[in-house]
């Protein structure tokens, strides 16, 4: 019989010469009592990429899940690709390694594949929470300069940022001695952000994407996987709007990071590396309207915010 073949890529290169997936899972919102559980059944399954946050408040227990990976055998650190972001409060330059070394604490790891800083704005030291009184004036160049301490150091592999738009990259390029590796941000076929991609392309950095299949039920509203196109395709294909939103996103050339704390979704969600869309019908995805669903308004402040308002946040790109 015919070997099936492998439509991939299971990994894209970053700038710094490792591979990352393309697929991780996300855990963000995927409460602590469930995540690792998650984190274990997903792992066993396939997956090789972990998307972690100290904002998300549940990286002890993912820590507690790889430490009985990697102890019973299961997967090898070295196998494994987890990413960890730095939280707006710890932008400070002289916080940025104290908040890695304790993300790496809870997650019982000597090094972080790739560390983000997770918002272009920044919030007061010690502060819980993104309100206006919390806001602190933007030093992003001594961030970035301390981040890649981090990397000269080895504890972080490779650095980038989440939730840039073009123009914040642009600008971070101009003084980054260690350029980004990755971008993480919202992405997904109905926020396809294709300057951003053409950008991102043209500067070696990695797009990765958040809310893939958007996030239903929560202040990310989203009804990405009802979009009618995206139905009828999945009718075609014989696959879930899930997984054709997925292997969307691959073929686009970006790595994604769909959430689930259900196991046979968990799974779905991997299963998209024996067939691909074909090119007839991946180009009808840019008929799709294009909204972003993750508007970032709490960044947004009249006077205590760098940005007054989205369209300041994004740089127009909303
Ligand atoms: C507020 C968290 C957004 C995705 O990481």
């Amino acid at each position: 019989m015919e070997k099936e073949k492998i439509h991939g890529p299971l990994y894209f290169d970053l700038n710094t010469g490792a591979k990352i997936p393309s697929v991780g899972l996300g855990t963000w919102k995927a409460p602590p009592d469930v995540v690792a559980e998650a984190v274990k059944f997903s792992v066993k399954a396939g997956y090789r990429h972990i998307d972690c946050a100290k904002v998300y408040g549940n990286e002890k227990e993912i820590g507690k899940a790889l430490k009985e990976l990697f102890c019973t055998g299961v997967v090898g650190r070295s196998e494994m690709f987890i990413t960890s972001k730095l939280w707006c409060s710890d932008q400070a330059p002289e916080d940025v390694s104290r908040a890695l070394s304790k993300s790496l604490e809870d997650l019982q790891l000597d090094y972080i594949d790739l560390y983000l800083i997770h918002w272009p704005f920044r919030t007061k030291p010690g502060s819980s929470g993104w309100d206006p009184e919390v806001m602190a004036p933007l030093c992003l160049r001594e961030t970035w300069a301390a981040m890649e301490g981090l990397y000269a150091s080895g504890q972080a592999r490779a650095i980038g940022v989440s939730n840039f738009s073009t123009k914040k990259l642009q600008d971070l390029v101009t003084y980054a001695k260690v350029p980004p590796a990755v971008n993480q941000v919202e992405c997904h076929i109905v926020w396809q952000q294709p300057a951003l991609h053409h950008f991102c392309k043209s500067t070696g950095i990695h797009l990765s994407a958040y809310s893939p299949l958007g996030s239903p039920g929560s202040w990310i509203k989203g009804e990405i996987l009802k979009e009618p196109l995206l139905v009828e395709i999945a009718k075609k294909l014989n696959k879930s709007p899930a997984q054709v939103a997925l292997r969307w996103g691959i073929q686009s050339g970006h790595s994604v990071l769909p959430k689930s704390v259900n196991e046979s979704r968990s799974k779905e969600n991997l299963s998209l590396f024996d067939w691909h869309i074909p090119p007839d019908l991946f180009s009808k995805f840019t008929d799709i309207h294009q909204q972003r669903l993750l508007r970032g308004d709490f960044a947004v402040h009249e006077t205590n915010s760098p940005y007054k308002s989205l369209e300041e946040l994004w740089d127009d790109e909303i």
